[in-house]
């Protein structure tokens, strides 16, 4: 059973989650119009990776009798200077969401919610690992600059694949 101050909090991540997906898939079509299909197909795992990160919390939500409450997402930026510059507009972004993710955690220890603190732990990891693949891309974009090693980098891009996380958390 949730608080209310819980569910509405997770719902809230919801739509975070919901953005980052709307995020990197305005990165993914900015790339596809450069000619950047590995960059583009980096970023639509990335999407994808960020939907299921909104349906574990609509699924857990409703599996502790909460209700999910969806809300309006923003728009997100349409324009971008570089493949670096996304890169490091989607490392700055993960942040955030690490922060949230980490005052969620904070709030479920508060409140002694130790199933939403189990539930959680999954986050926390993940983020650990967004975060250092940014960190990764980001030291090689800086190492290629803009000549051939861009295109080398864009077929290592290309050949992320999606793998769907476990459907419970732990
Ligand atoms: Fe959901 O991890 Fe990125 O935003």
């Amino acid at each position: 059973m949730l608080s209310e101050k819980m569910e509405e909090a997770l719902n809230e991540q919801i739509n975070k989650e919901m953005y980052s997906a709307y995020l990197y898939m305005a990165m993914s079509a900015h790339s596809k119009h450069m000619g950047l299909d590995g960059f583009a197909n980096w970023f639509m795992v990335q999407y994808q990776e960020e939907m299921t990160h909104a349906m574990k919390i609509y699924d857990y939500i409703n599996e502790q009798g909460g209700k999910v409450k969806l809300k309006a997402i923003k728009e997100p930026p349409s324009e971008f200077e570089s493949p670096l510059d996304m890169f490091e507009k989607t490392l700055e972004h993960e942040k955030f969401i690490t922060k949230s993710i980490n005052e969620l955690m904070d709030l479920a220890i508060k409140e002694n919610d130790h199933a939403t603190q189990i539930f959680l732990h999954w986050f926390v990891t993940e983020q650990i690992e967004e975060e250092a693949n940014d960190n990764e891309i980001i030291a090689k974009l800086k190492l290629v600059g803009d000549g051939n090693g861009l295109f080398m980098l864009d077929k290592e891009l290309a050949a992320r694949t999606f793998t769907p996380p476990p459907a419970k958390s732990e």
